[in-house]
């Protein structure tokens, strides 16, 4: 496990705003496949090919008993040490904003604070026609694909596929948070799905000391100012506890 650069530690303790865009990554020690490289969800598609609406159209019964596997897989598994830890960092940091490309929840449940849903929630559906949004409860898969209780419509999970457009309220946040931050986090993103893989570079170009959690590169690596190589669970944790110690041996105790 590397050791956390006393460069910033430092640059995290004197930070007014920090922000943390998260994928894939973060989730994979609790338990939920990546999409990408060897241990990708997606092995046998591309994400290209299935997440997007027109393959919905298609075979609906299929996409919806694809998601119906990866919700219960995201409802039985727990927040990891990496969830927790952004949760303590709020603590040490006057301003935190986690910016999440992943629907699964997680930041949420751990107790993040401020967390920017950009690809949406694998656990709400919306109806095409009248765009309610419908709980799972409300969900009656005895016709293969389900319907909307208020108007018959067909249902869809509320994420956000390829060539849709991104929430346009959660998309502006990320961005003012991008321009305005001191230090970015990109932590287990491959860093290759736009408007979100944009952020870390909006982020460098405005300013902030830019840092990539991930055991692997990504087109973040070649301009971070560091490079953790790691499993976050493992990596920010320790990074929280040099920040909780930092703090302590300067009297900043909360
Ligand atoms: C660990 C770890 C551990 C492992 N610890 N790390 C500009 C240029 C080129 C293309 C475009 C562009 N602008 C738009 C596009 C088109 C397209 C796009 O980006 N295509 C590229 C692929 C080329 N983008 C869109 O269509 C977006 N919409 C849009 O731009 O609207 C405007 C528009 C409309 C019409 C035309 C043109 C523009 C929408 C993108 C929606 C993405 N949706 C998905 C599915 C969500 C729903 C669901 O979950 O089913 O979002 S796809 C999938 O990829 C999902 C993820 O959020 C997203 C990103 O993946 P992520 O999180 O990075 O995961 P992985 O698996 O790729 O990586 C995991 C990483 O973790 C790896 O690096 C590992 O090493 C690491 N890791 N273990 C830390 N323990
Ligand atoms: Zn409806």
């Amino acid at each position: 496990m590397p050791n956390i650069p006393e460069k910033l530690v430092r640059r995290l303790a004197e930070a007014e705003k920090v922000v943390v865009l998260t994928g894939a990554g973060i989730s994979a020690e609790s338990g939920v496949p990546t999409f990408r490289g060897d241990d990708g969800l997606w092995k046998k598609f591309s994400p290209e090919e299935l997440a997007n609406f027109d393959a919905f159209m298609k075979n609906p019964q299929m996409v919806w008993e694809w998601y119906q596997y990866r919700r219960k897989i995201v409802e039985e598994v727990q927040p990891n040490p990496g969830h927790a830890a952004l949760v303590e960092l709020e603590k040490w940091v006057p301003s935190l904003v986690v910016i999440t490309q992943n629907v699964d929840n997680l930041h949420q449940r751990a107790g993040s604070r401020h967390v920017i849903e950009l690809h949406g929630n694998i656990l709400r559906n919306r109806c095409l026609e009248c765009g309610r949004i419908v709980t799972e409860k409300e969900l009656d898969f005895s016709d293969g694909v389900p319907r909307c209780p208020h108007c018959g419509g067909m249902l869809r999970p509320d994420v956000v596929w390829f060539g849709e457009m991104l929430p346009e309220e959660a998309l502006r946040q990320a961005y003012e948070a991008a321009e305005t931050c001191d230090v970015f986090f990109s932590v287990g993103t491959s860093a290759v799905v736009y408007p979100a893989a944009s952020l870390p570079e909006i982020a460098f170009q405005h300013g902030a000391f830019v840092v990539e959690v991930n055991p692997e590169p990504t087109p973040v690596t070649d301009f971070a100012h560091i490079v953790l190589r790691g499993k976050s669970g493992e990596i920010l944790p320790e990074l929280v506890a040099e920040i909780r110690k930092f703090k302590s041996e300067n009297q900043q105790i909360p």
